[in-house]
């Protein structure tokens, strides 16, 4: 079986191209021109690769095959290729693009796998546009509400249900949700996002865990007022409220015992936001993570009251909204050892994601594993994202390998 790198490489380049923002950063947000263009450019692949494709009530694209044994449920492999602000070209995009290679290379040696295999091209695994991360995979595995999917409403206050109207997604979004079983195995391919596999000059991460991210939204509102005219003392800065609250979430992550628990406040978004006007109301989203969840709600637990302390101290009102708090996910043992064999001859280790993927949720529905590849200094979401070709194919053929196993063994 050969893995084509050179066709794969240009495509990669090529989709990298369908970008909000100008090489290297790539932007590409749920919804966003790009995002169509990039979504019609796919499925052209596929149909190319003689594929079918469906598409589903969110955009979920379904890249199918058929196997030699009718009746039997497909093997799946996929990953997203929207991207956020700023980000780089693989991330997401090695696993779809490598996953049609898979099948496009174990098709051209001739290997016709017993069972179907569909490509998944999940829709919006960045939580960019709605504030919530892996919303394809999470309708796909029922652990959103339809009807709460589609009122979600981005900053332009349009909601998921106009959205992908005007997208032509047909369909419920009560539709989307697949049985669990549907499938016989999930596996995807990504970039490790980390910098272990390259310090320790590994080839392969073979994904034991996935961390569980926690997300909130959280509003300060206080009085606002002239930047000149009200002196100090007579202040409710919803500004400085939120700084506070920043660093309290450093400190609680700091405190903690684990090594993997990680707080980020990613969003601070100030009203009015003018030099000469005192913030009446702040916008912080924060995103708190660990593989073990006591340590991470820990985190949580002493958040939310420090939140009321700032805002009870500086006469504010605070209002917190869960995003999303989800459980960590743990992979088929089954294909770990599927992936440790189809990497016969090359370097690889068990290792945790602290970066989520739409495997957290596809890990509710079906046996599932990832499969990660070095990149550069472990750099992620910032244009100089890196993975090389080798790198690349290496990844790729282990995947094909392992698709080989799961359809011997699933
Ligand atoms: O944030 C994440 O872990 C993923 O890259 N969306
Ligand atoms: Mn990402
Ligand atoms: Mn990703």
């Amino acid at each position: 079986m050969r893995i084509d790198i050179e066709r794969l490489s240009a495509e990669i380049d090529e989709l990298s191209a369908i970008s909000e923002w100008p090489a290297p950063a790539v932007t590409r947000v749920l919804f966003s021109p790009e995002d169509m263009r990039a979504r019609a450019w796919f499925v052209e692949k596929c149909q190319a690769a003689g594929l079918s494709v469906r598409t589903d009530a969110v955009g979920n694209i379904f890249a199918r095959r058929e196997g030699t044994e009718p009746g039997l449920r497909a093997l799946a492999t996929g990953s997203h290729t929207d991207a956020i602000p700023n980000a780089g070209k693989f991330d997401g995009v090695v696993g779809v693009l490598g996953g049609l290679e898979a099948i496009r290379a174990l098709d051209e040696a001739g290997h016709q796998l017993r069972h179907p295999i569909e490509l998944i091209f999940f829709t919006a695994e960045e939580p960019t546009r709605f504030g919530i991360g892996c919303l394809g995979s999470r309708l796909l595995a029922g652990t959103l509400a339809p009807d709460q999917a589609d009122s979600l409403v981005d900053r332009n206050g349009r909601t998921l249900a106009e959205l992908r109207e005007a997208a032509n997604f047909q369909g419920a979004l009560g539709d989307v949700r697949l049985e669990p079983g549907h499938y016989a195995a999930f596996l995807e391919l990504h970039i490790e996002q980390g910098p272990t596999l390259e310090r320790e000059s590994l080839d392969i991460g073979v994904v034991e865990k996935i961390a569980a991210p926690a997300a909130w939204r959280v509003t300060f509102s206080g009085e606002g007022g002239h930047a000149g005219a009200v002196l100090m003392p007579e202040r409710h800065d919803a500004g400085l409220g939120a700084a506070e609250a920043a660093l309290a979430l450093e400190r609680f992550v700091l405190a903690s015992e684990s090594p993997d628990t990680v707080g980020t406040t990613g969003v601070v978004r100030l009203h009015p936001g003018a030099i000469n006007s005192i913030p009446c109301e702040a916008v912080l989203e924060m995103d708190i993570r660990d593989t073990q969840l006591p340590s991470r709600d820990l985190v949580l637990e002493n958040l939310d009251r420090a939140l009321h302390e700032i805002a009870a101290r500086r006469g504010l009102k605070v209002a917190k909204e869960t995003i999303s708090e989800d459980p960590p996910a743990t992979c088929d043992p089954r294909l770990l050892e599927a992936i440790e064999r189809a990497a016969a001859g090359l370097k690889s280790r068990r290792m945790i994601s602290r970066a989520y993927h739409d495997s957290l949720f596809m890990a509710r529905i079906a046996p599932t594993a990832m499969i990660f590849i070095p990149c550069r200094n472990g750099w992620s979401h910032r244009p100089d994202e890196f993975s090389s070709p080798t790198q690349i194919q290496r990844g790729v053929e282990v995947l094909a390998r392992t698709l080989v196993e799961a359809d011997a063994g699933f």
